[in-house]
C-alpha cells in the first residue's frame, strides 16, 4: 500500500453504498441471474463484476452482449423493471444486521472528530436501502441514483456530493467497491480507499478487502482532526 504523502488533510468522506456499506451487491447478482436465466442469457459471476456501479440500464446492456437477439427500448424497459421488482423483493428482509463489518466504527470514528460524511451511490433504491438498515440519518447528504444524469464511471455523483457537502474534490475521500467508481473518484480529482472487489486496483491511494482492516492500518494525521482513532 502507498501512501501520497504523510499529511492527506481530508475533511470528508464520501462513501459508495452497494458494496461498501451494505453487502446488496449479492442480491443484484440474484435478481440479474434469474432474469437471464429466464431469457436464456448466459451470465455468470465473472460478468457481474462489470455491473458494480453502473447504472441498472448500463447493467442490462452489458448482460444483452450475450444475447444474439436485439430488444427495443421498451422490452429492456420491462426487463430492468422486472429486475428490479426482484430485486427489491430480495431486499424485503433487509435490516441493521446487513452492514457490513467496521461500517459503524468507521463512522463513529468520523463522526468523532467532525468529518463530513455523504453517501455517493449509483443505486435509485438507496433511499429504500438505508432506511431498512438504519444508516439513513447518519449522513450529511445523500447523493444517489435519482439524482444524477451520468452514472459512474463518470464523477457527476461524487462532485455533487462534494459540492453539496461544501467541501473541494481535494479534500474528499471516497470509499469505493467499483472499479466504476474508483475511476468517477479519481476523475474528480478526489482520494480513493478501495474495498473489496475493487481493491487490487492499482490507481487507488488505499486498500483494504474491507473498513476494518483499513482502521487498522490508517497513517496517522490523514484526516484534518488529529488522526482517525
Ligand atoms: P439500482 P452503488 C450501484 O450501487 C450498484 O453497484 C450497481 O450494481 C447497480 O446496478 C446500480 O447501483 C443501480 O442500482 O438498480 O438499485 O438503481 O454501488 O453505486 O451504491
Ligand atoms: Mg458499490
Amino acid at each position: 500500500m502507498q501512501f501520497e504523502k504523510p499529511k492527506m488533510n481530508i475533511k470528508a468522506v464520501i462513501f459508495d453504498l452497494d458494496g461498501v456499506l451494505v453487502n446488496t451487491d449479492e442480491f443484484h447478482y440474484q435478481a440479474w441471474k434469474e432474469l437471464a436465466d429466464e431469457l436464456g442469457i448466459p451470465f455468470d459471476r465473472n460478468i457481474n463484476e462489470r455491473l458494480r456501479g453502473v447504472s441498472r440500464m448500463e447493467s442490462l446492456e452489458v448482460i444483452l452482449e450475450q444475447s444474439a437477439k436485439n430488444f427495443t427500448q421498451q422490452e429492456k424497459m420491462l426487463l430492468t423493471d422486472k429486475k428490479n421488482e426482484r430485486y427489491r423483493a430480495l431486499l424485503n428482509d433487509l435490516s441493521a444486521d446487513d452492514v457490513l463489518p467496521g461500517v459503524i466504527s468507521f463512522i463513529n470514528n468520523l463522526n468523532r472528530i467532525n468529518i463530513k460524511m455523504a453517501i455517493g451511490s449509483s443505486s435509485k433504491n438507496a433511499p429504500l436501502i438505508l432506511e431498512k438498515t438504519s444508516l439513513d440519518s447518519l449522513f450529511d447528504v445523500v447523493i444517489d441514483g435519482n439524482q444524477i444524469s451520468r452514472s459512474k464511471p463518470h464523477p457527476e455523483v461524487f462532485l455533487k456530493a462534494a459540492q453539496q457537502l461544501g467541501e473541494k474534490p481535494e479534500a474528499c475521500l471516497v470509499v469505493e467497491d467499483a472499479d466504476a467508481g474508483v475511476e468517477a473518484a479519481l476523475r474528480a480529482g478526489m482520494r480513493v480507499l478501495a474495498v473489496g472487489a475493487a481493491a487490487s486496483n492499482p490507481k487507488v491511494h488505499f486498500a483494504a478487502s474491507n473498513l476494518i482492516e483499513f482502521i487498522g492500518q490508517i497513517p496517522k494525521n490523514s484526516f484534518k482532526s488529529k488522526h482517525i482513532i
